[in-house]
């Protein structure tokens, strides 16, 4: 219960509309954490693994039609159509209302009803935000008790008068049909049905952390962002942060955690956050980066001890694992982990494994597991005030036309690198994967508002202070003509990430070209990589008639925003043609 009246009528009226059998205010506690554990092991929503190799690891199996986000189900809901953008799914609040509203009525029925207060970034950061999500899952209480501070606490900072996002979450009967993600900016409320998946039902994650938080950070004057958060110490112990945004599943989780290669003797990753970023302008002209979470909710296919030993260093214990594959004595297993596959194996339906039936994890597997247990986690991820941001980089999934890094000339056309990113889509989201679609900042399914709109907001830093971060863009998946990727990626991107640092020291050479700064192979510390020449000289590459192509269709993408799109994005596609033009010419 509570003493806040305003949420005490909320839950009542909830309560009132989704009629379950009883109410369950949850303060956080080991005590309430294991009774929710021990209750879905009864019921089978769970199953502990192995616990002499994963103590206190379980196993979720999700029905196998709700995997993955689903964009398609997922609106913003603005009174005018124009403030969603056609980057989102559109639906007048009141119409949404009435689609929605009735799928809750008598919901949880027979279930109980959980209350779950939370709390968006570090206790006493002024800059966390709290939310309370009502929700009959308690799958979905166990998750956000690892990814949110949730509880007593969280509750407390909504009594001290502190506003709070409204996140009205079941299940439903899990029927696509009747599956919908809602938010109401202008309520600060999100009601999401149908669905137990991360993305779909953690509601502080994606919903508030983004597409809510996204909308409010444009009217408060910050940034809500799709962004890991890394600090690289040098040998004489200077610590610098970065902020990158990569589209879901293109290796966030892994750049977060990086392990330096052997020729970085002396340096050393810090973890901060592998998925959001709430960045603010501090008084010292500085953006200021917050983790809003306290867990990671990674994919877990391709994860290994050589791709990122932190991760499986973090994950063999307290954790719960969604959609993964099982061995004969009950150890998670997913493709790509280390070691030969076993002969026997149980796939993430629980059907002994037949590869006619495709991968033994689903390719969207995940691992929920706490920040705090990660070995390269900073001793600043929990610092109130965050981490000074020296540098953000874009980076999208490309076979082709993107080179490994540049840096973009200034901040506007750095704004004009991350809205122009595109990637091959994955499996976080159902539909088609590896096709290219445009992925500004990678916040294509995320933002909360028109991307126009978006796009004007980030621009106006420019003029807010003299000390942004510098801006660069990545691709560590460019293809040979074989379609196999160039770059070995994972702790080899420290080269790139050495760069871009010395490029904001001014301590690093590149070549200007229309489309930003590139490095020279000898740029690059590059000692020790099995990489020749010509395949070096190919990832930096820049071909201009491939440019010339990519801009035509960077400028229809910004035409489908019509008067939203920004003056300044328009003088950045003139400049860039111009510049290409003459390139060819010369
Ligand atoms: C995620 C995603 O779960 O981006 O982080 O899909
Ligand atoms: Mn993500």
């Amino acid at each position: 219960m509570t003493k806040n009246a305003e949420l005490a009528a909320w839950v009542e009226q909830v309560a009132a509309l989704t009629q379950p059998e009883r109410i369950q205010w949850c303060d956080g506690s080991d005590a309430e954490n294991a009774s929710l554990i021990d209750l879905m092991l009864a019921q089978g929503d769970l199953l502990r693994l192995n616990p002499e190799t994963h103590p206190n690891c379980f196993l979720h199996r999700s029905d196998p039609k709700d995997v993955a986000r689903v964009e398609h189900l997922t609106f913003v809901c603005t009174e005018d159509a124009e403030d969603a953008g056609p980057n989102n799914n559109w639906l007048a609040p009141a119409e949404a209302h009435a689609k929605v509203d009735p799928l809750f009525e008598g919901c949880m029925r027979g279930r109980t009803m959980y209350v779950v207060p939370y709390l968006m970034g570090p206790y006493g950061s002024p800059y966390a935000r709290a939310g309370v999500e009502v929700t009959d899952s308690p799958y979905v209480v166990a998750n956000m008790r690892i990814m949110a501070r949730i509880g007593t606490r969280a509750l407390e900072h909504i009594e001290a008068g502190n506003s709070f996002v409204r996140g009205l979450h079941s299940t439903g009967d899990l029927d696509p049909e009747r599956r919908f993600i809602m938010h109401f900016p202008d309520e600060l409320l999100i009601m999401s049905i149908g669905s137990g998946y991360g993305g779909n039902a953690l509601l502080g994650k994606k919903c508030h952390a983004l597409r809510i938080a996204s909308a409010q950070a444009r009217r408060e004057g910050w940034l809500a962002e799709h962004m890991l958060i890394l600090g690289i110490e040098s040998p004489a112990g200077e610590t610098r942060y970065i902020a990158a945004a990569f589209p879901s599943a293109c290796g966030k989780t892994n750049l977060a955690m990086l392990v330096p290669p052997a020729e970085f003797a002396g340096w050393k990753v810090w973890t901060v956050g592998d998925d959001i970023a709430w960045m603010h302008l501090a008084e010292d002209g500085q953006l200021w980066a917050i983790n809003p979470e306290a867990g990671f909710f990674g994919v877990a296919p391709g994860t290994s001890l050589k791709t990122n030993p932190n991760c499986m260093n973090t994950l063999g214990r307290n954790a719960i694992y969604t959609n993964v594959a099982v061995t004969e004595d009950l150890q998670p297993w997913w493709e790509g982990i280390d070691g030969d596959k076993p002969a026997v194996l149980i796939d993430w339906q629980g059907r002994p494994h037949d590869p006619d039936n495709g991968p033994a994890a689903h390719p969207n597997a995940r691992f929920t597991v706490a920040a705090s247990q990660c070995p390269s986690f900073s001793p600043q991820g929990e610092a109130p005030q965050g981490v000074p941001i020296s540098a953000i980089v874009f980076g999208g999934r490309r076979s082709s036309v993107a080179p490994l890094v540049f840096e973009a000339l200034d901040w506007s056309h750095g704004v004009f690198a991350g809205a122009a990113m595109a990637s091959e889509t994955t499996a976080a989201a159902t539909g088609k994967v590896g096709q290219v679609r445009r992925d500004p900042m990678a916040m294509k399914p995320f933002c909360g508002y028109n991307f126009g709109d978006y796009w004007a907001h980030w621009l106006g830093f420019g003029t807010r202070s003299a000390k942004l971060p510098r801006i660069f863009h990545v691709n560590w998946f460019r293809k040979d003509a074989d379609g196999k990727f160039i770059w070995p990626g994972f702790g080899d991107n420290m080269r790139v990430m050495a760069w871009i640092l010395a490029r904001c020291d001014g301590k690093a050479e590149a070549i200007k070209t229309p489309i930003g700064f590139v490095p020279e192979p000898s740029d690059l510390k590059l000692d020790g990589l099995d990489l020749d020449r010509k395949a070096i000289q190919d990832l930096l590459s820049i071909d201009p008639q491939v440019w010339q192509q990519e801009v035509d269709q960077i400028e229809e993408y910004f035409a489908s925003f019509g008067s939203r799109l920004p003056q300044g994005l328009r003088d950045q596609v003139a400049r860039i043609k111009a510049a290409l033009e003459a390139q060819l010419a010369a």
